[in-house]
This record gives C-alpha cells, sequence and structure tokens, in this order.
C-alpha cells in the first residue's frame, strides 16, 4: 500500500520508530510492524477504516493498554492497529439500574472506583487492574482472583457497543439483567478477542460494595493438604471471594529474593483466602473456617485492618512480574482444572516430569503453571511439554486457558485440542459477521 492515507477524525502514526511499541504486549510474541497504528476519536474514522480495510485488503487489530497476556492485539501480517485509548465517551453510574456505562478506552481502575465512588462494586480484577483499558477486559473477557465468587467480566456486562464489518456501531443488550429477546448477542463479544468486531463501550452491571473482608494468610505444612481445601470449602458453603496460592518452589523463591514483605511468608505451601460477605467477622463465621483449615494449617494468620489486608495482596500482585524478572524467557500458562480434581492434576503433573512451578487462583481452579526454564528447553521438547499439560487439563474436565485467552500464543494448541465442532462453529460465525476477514485476522481461529 502506498502512504497511509489520513482519515476523518483520527490521528495516524506511520513512521516505523512510533509503531516499533505495538509489535509487543505482554506475552512472549513479538508481532509484525503494523501498516499503521490509528487513533480514532469518533465513528467517521472508523467507517472510513472497515471501507479502507475491505478495499485494500488490510486487517484490523484491536488494541487498549497492551496488557495482555496472550498476543491477541499483537499485529498480524498486514494489519493496522486500531488503538483504542482515545476513544471518546465518559463514565457514567446509574445507581437505580446498578448501571455503569463507559467507553472502551476507559481504565479499568477508573471504572472501579467510580462504581465505589458512588458506592458499588464492579468485581473483575485481573492483575493488571491499576493499568488495563476496559475495551481489552472485555475483549479478553478477564479474570482475576476475585472471579472465584464474582464469575468473569463477561458476568458483569449487561450491553455493548460494536464496530461491526459493515463500518457502522451497533449496541447489543439493554441496562437490565432481565432481557430475553432472542439469543444474548453481546456475550458473543465478550472473550471474542476482537475476531467478530471491535468493542467501543459497555454498560456494566454493578452490585453494592462489600463492607466486611476476612483476608487470611493460610500456611500448610504438606503443600497437597492444599489442594482439596477448596472443594472442601465449596462442599461446606463457603465461598471466598478469592483463594489464590503459592507453590513451594515459588514460596521459597519469593521468600529468597522477593520484597521485603515475601521474606516473612510462612509454611511450605501458602494460600491466601478472602472472605467479603456480610458476617464473614464474626465469631461464628471465623470458628466455623477455622473448624476446616486448621487441621491443615501451619498457623493462621488474619489481616486486622486495611493495611495489613493490603500487605498480604502486594505480595500476590507482584509474583508475576518479580518471576518474570528473574527468569525473563519463562513461559506461563493458565489452565483450568475443576476444583474437585486439583489433587489429582498436581499429582499427575508431577509425574510427567514437566519442571513446573505453580501459582494463581486455587479457588476456582485456574492455575498459572510457569516453565521456568523454557529458554534451555529445545522448542519442540517445550511445545511438547506445553501440549502434555494442555493435554492433561482437558481430561480432567478443565481447559487450556482460564483467563488469559486464546490470541496467538495458545490458537495452535487451541485448535489442536478443541472439539472440531466448536472450531467450525467459530469459523462459520466468523464467516458470517466478517465475511472479508478483516477483523484481527490469525488470531484464536
Ligand atoms: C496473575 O494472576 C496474572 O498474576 C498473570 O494473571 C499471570 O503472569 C501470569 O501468567
Ligand atoms: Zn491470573
Amino acid at each position: 500500500m502506498r502512504a497511509f492515507p489520513a482519515l476523518p477524525d483520527a490521528t495516524v502514526l506511520a513512521e516505523p520508530e512510533l509503531l516499533e511499541a505495538f509489535r509487543h504486549d505482554e506475552s512472549h510474541i513479538v508481532g509484525c510492524l503494523p501498516l499503521a497504528v490509528v487513533r480514532p476519536h469518533g465513528p467517521a474514522a472508523l467507517r472510513e477504516l472497515v471501507r479502507l480495510a475491505k478495499a485494500e485488503g488490510f486487517g484490523l487489530v484491536p488494541r487498549g493498554a497492551g496488557t495482555g497476556k496472550a498476543g491477541g492485539c499483537i499485529p498480524t501480517a498486514r494489519t493496522v492497529v486500531v488503538d483504542l485509548s482515545a476513544w471518546p465517551g465518559s463514565l457514567s453510574v446509574s445507581p437505580q439500574d446498578l448501571s455503569l456505562q463507559a467507553p472502551a478506552s476507559a481504565l479499568l481502575r477508573e471504572v472501579k472506583a467510580a462504581a465505589s465512588e458512588a458506592g458499588f462494586f464492579y468485581p473483575p480484577d485481573p492483575n493488571s487492574w491499576e493499568s488495563c483499558a476496559l475495551g481489552g477486559t472485555l475483549a479478553t473477557n478477564a479474570g482475576g482472583p476475585n472471579a472465584c465468587k464474582y464469575g468473569m467480566t463477561r458476568h458483569w456486562v449487561l450491553g455493548l457497543d460494536v464496530l461491526l464489518a459493515d463500518g457502522e456501531i451497533h449496541r447489543f443488550g439493554i441496562r437490565s439483567v432481565k432481557a430475553n429477546a432472542g439469543p444474548n448477542l453481546a456475550q458473543l463479544f465478550l472473550g471474542s478477542e476482537g475476531i467478530f468486531g471491535l468493542i467501543l463501550g459497555a454498560t456494566l452491571r454493578l452490585t453494592p460494595k462489600p463492607r466486611d473482608y476476612t483476608t487470611l494468610l493460610l500456611p500448610v505444612k504438606r503443600w497437597m493438604d492444599l489442594l482439596d481445601l477448596p472443594g472442601r470449602l465449596s462442599a461446606a458453603g463457603f465461598l471466598p471471594s478469592a483463594f489464590e496460592f503459592f507453590d513451594p518452589a515459588v514460596l521459597a523463591e519469593l521468600r529468597a529474593h522477593g520484597p521485603e514483605e515475601a521474606r516473612r511468608l510462612p509454611g511450605e505451601a501458602l494460600a491466601i483466602l478472602e472472605f467479603d460477605e456480610r458476617g464473614c467477622t464474626s465469631d461464628d463465621f471465623l470458628e466455623a473456617l477455622a473448624d476446616l483449615l486448621g487441621p491443615v494449617a501451619d498457623g493462621l494468620e488474619m489481616a486486622s485492618d486495611a493495611r495489613q489486608r493490603e500487605g498480604i495482596w502486594a505480595v500476590r500482585r507482584i509474583t508475576s512480574a518479580f518471576l518474570k524478572e528473574r527468569h525473563p524467557k519463562k513461559v506461563s500458562e493458565d489452565i483450568v482444572v475443576p476444583r474437585s480434581r486439583l489433587r489429582e492434576f498436581f499429582e499427575r503433573l508431577e509425574g510427567t516430569g514437566i519442571p513446573a512451578v505453580s501459582y494463581g487462583h486455587l479457588g476456582d481452579g485456574n492455575l498459572h503453571v510457569n516453565l521456568l526454564a523454557a529458554s534451555d528447553t529445545a522448542p519442540a521438547a517445550l511445545e511438547a511439554q506445553l501440549m502434555t499439560l494442555f493435554r492433561l487439563a482437558t481430561e480432567l474436565g478443565g481447559t487450556l486457558s482460564g483467563e488469559h485467552g486464546i490470541g496467538l500464543a495458545k490458537r495452535d494448541a487451541f485448535l489442536a485440542l478443541a472439539e472440531p465442532g466448536h472450531i467450525e462453529t467459530l469459523r462459520a460465525l466468523k464467516r458470517s459477521l466478517d465475511p472479508a476477514g478483516i477483523f484481527n485476522p490469525g488470531k484464536v481461529i
């Protein structure tokens, strides 16, 4: 293509040195240099961009803040990055409708803060929540520790504004949880990673803000003891708002090389448990909980104020970046195993001999299995190890991605492991919604 044309109502970046930064997200993948980066400021820009994409045969890759972990916003060959960071719109809360309207460009922390200032809670909390864009969390259906109780981003969306292949912005959904006039099309776009259309804004669902928190550090003497706990808690009627864990290897590494507050972490393995329902600080609740946790606990520490609670969470929040700094070439996965099969998973993982360490969201079985020495492993052997891991999760009734999505990083594995009917259905939807193949080509399917 000749020099990238000017567009109405948009900023266009085309200088190679400016485009370079857009080849990355927070995965290990480096993408192609895009033809241009377009920052649309209104519908006229998108209308023209869609027309040009079809006429010139290039793809449109949506991008929020670039904090994704699966390469979903990384340019493939002959694509233009649609950087939605300047998409207009303001945040507004409707207390009567328990909803919040926001543009894709809003940062998730702004959305959570706006909800909180109005006395409400917007639960999705991926680790990148302070820097990621709302649009990215919608496109990837982001998770996080609170998904354990509150579900993922898709559970908190009432409606979406989506750019479709006709170049126009369409609205799906209303400001109510009860909406049953035919299939819910907004849900189709959530977690679709931009392959069906581009998400530009959303009406989000809110819930009253929790008032009470019980936050516990649960060290265990034997790591395997931790693995039955999520299922036992559920069976006993407890629903933690977060249940995170560090296996012995991650815990030892944090203790030896982590920040000050990590040096004193106890146990062979460690969990962070949080409850946020009304009454969770009462003696009755805590006694019943202690009865359940006591037999496996090697001491139990409870945060007594907001500062201590924050201190506990700070260690968990830095874990991914900390491991990445120490092992820059590590490969980190986000598989899921049903709670009832966690013990079996870790026993069988050990049996495979794959040198993996793990931490993450034990309460919902979403495990960040890390291969720290990935760069010392031959590429084919590494791929075989990852496939063994994904197969094991799948065999146990889980899946290869619980929250980060497929993007480019897991596309081959997804195509190999998903049921053929699943892939064919996704491809049929893609052909019908995006016949020219302009939306995020080469991703997911
Ligand atoms: C987390 O839970 C994030 O910390 C990142 O999902 C996990 O780096 C990772 O793989
Ligand atoms: Zn995670």
